[in-house]
């Protein structure tokens, strides 16, 4: 049976990827950091799970990744630990560049200094292109594993920092290390702070309150320009594995191949309430807008197509629905913050 280390099992990402490993037969350790109020609210069903098990641990302290990988000789790691929101790394850049740059070095010193060197699986990220781009032969913009990187966040720098010592130590020690540059994608579990969930649950509100009758305040958004590349996570984690099966270590991207603005997403999730007018309720928020942006976000999945034989399955119009109609179901199951940016 194959064991598997999940690092950032208690976000979006890590629950899905338990359940596909756990379904693939795999032994899952998943490695969470202690915090003063329950994190594990995306992987309560699995707790009861005979295959899974939960481990305190943290990517900042090398010790304890030291102690961990060398009791459990995994076959594979995931680290999908991250200060994961960009918004957030204009605050905090320095505990954003601990966690997430520095973690993943941490992880990848373990590694090369073990005997049974297991396979690594690093959640790269397309905030790495920031505002490049590569055009194709019609002049349309998007971006794959040739595309030059030019991070505009504190976020998006530990990520490329992160990338290249993945690719570094491929290079230099031989190990099987991948970085997966995956576009964004969502979920019904996706944290209540990123723009899609961000907009389910206020959709959702708006629903329940004009069935009842009631008026809630407008929806603060930023920047409702920008593009952005949007799937379905439980489809994206499946790459993640793939990219550890193959014959040799690659990056690959990972996207639809499609891009939409805020503004589309919006206007798609008041549709899921038969809402066309929905600029009425949407206010903008100066304050929601980043000190620097990536404008334009569309990847090119062909190589992770051709050579993994990767496939989305769900489309941009379902992912919200998903989203709209779960939110609608469950309304504010990961909390109640919705304000915040
Ligand atoms: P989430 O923010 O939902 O999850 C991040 C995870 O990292 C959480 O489990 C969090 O734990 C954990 N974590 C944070 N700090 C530490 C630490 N010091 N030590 C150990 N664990 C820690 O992100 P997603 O699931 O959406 O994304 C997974 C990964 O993929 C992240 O690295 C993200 O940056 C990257 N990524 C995500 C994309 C997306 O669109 N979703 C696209 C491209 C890359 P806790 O629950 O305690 O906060
Ligand atoms: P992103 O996701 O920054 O792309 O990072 P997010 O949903 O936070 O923002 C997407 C775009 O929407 C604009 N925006 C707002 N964003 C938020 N959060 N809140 C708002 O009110 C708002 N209004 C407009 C943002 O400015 C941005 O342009 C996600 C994360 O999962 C990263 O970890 C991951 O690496 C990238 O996707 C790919």
């Amino acid at each position: 049976m194959k064991k598997a280390i999940i690092y950032g099992v208690t976000g979006q990402d890590g629950s899905y990827l338990s359940e596909l490993l756990l379904s693939k037969g795999y032994i899952v350790y998943g490695i969470a950091r202690r915090t003063s109020t329950n994190n594990t609210i995306r992987i309560k069903h699995l707790l009861i799970q005979k295959q899974f098990h939960l481990i305190q641990g943290d990517v900042t302290d090398p010790t304890s990744i030291f102690r961990t990988l060398n009791e459990i000789q995994p076959d594979e790691v995931y680290n999908l630990a991250a200060q994961s929101h960009v918004g957030t790394s204009f605050n905090q850049p320095t505990l954003t560049w601990n966690i997430t740059a520095q973690g993943c070095l941490n992880i990848l010193e373990v590694i090369r200094q073990m005997v049974n060197r297991p396979r690594f699986y690093q959640a790269s990220s397309s905030e790495m292109f920031g505002d490049q781009f590569s055009l194709d032969r019609n002049g349309y913009k998007y971006q794959d594993e040739k595309t030059r990187f030019s991070p505009q966040s504190p976020y998006a720098i530990a990520k490329l920092a992160g990338h290249s010592a993945v690719s570094l130590y491929r290079r230099s020690y031989d190990l099987y290390a991948c970085g997966g540059i995956l576009f964004n994608h969502e979920s019904e579990r996706r944290g209540e702070r990123f723009v899609t969930r961000k907009v389910s649950r206020y959709v959702a509100d708006f629903y329940w309150a004009t069935q009842q009758g009631r008026s809630i305040p407008n929806l603060k958004l930023g920047n409702l320009h920008v593009q952005r590349d949007w799937g379905h996570a439980e489809d994206y984690v499946k790459a993640m594995w793939m990219m550890l099966q193959q014959d040799n270590p690659k990056d690959y991207v990972i996207a639809t191949g499609n891009t939409y603005s805020i503004e589309d997403m919006v206007k798609e999730a008041f549709q899921c309430i038969n809402i066309n007018e929905y600029e009425k309720y949407v206010e903008i928020d100066d304050s929601l807008k980043r000190p620097s942006e990536v404008p334009y976000l569309k990847g090119s999945p062909k190589k992770a197509k051709k050579e993994l034989g990767w496939e989305e399955s769900i489309t941009f119009e379902q992912l919200i629905s998903r989203m709209v109609e779960n939110d609608i179901q469950s309304r504010c199951e990961y909390g109640k913050d919705v304000s915040a940016p």
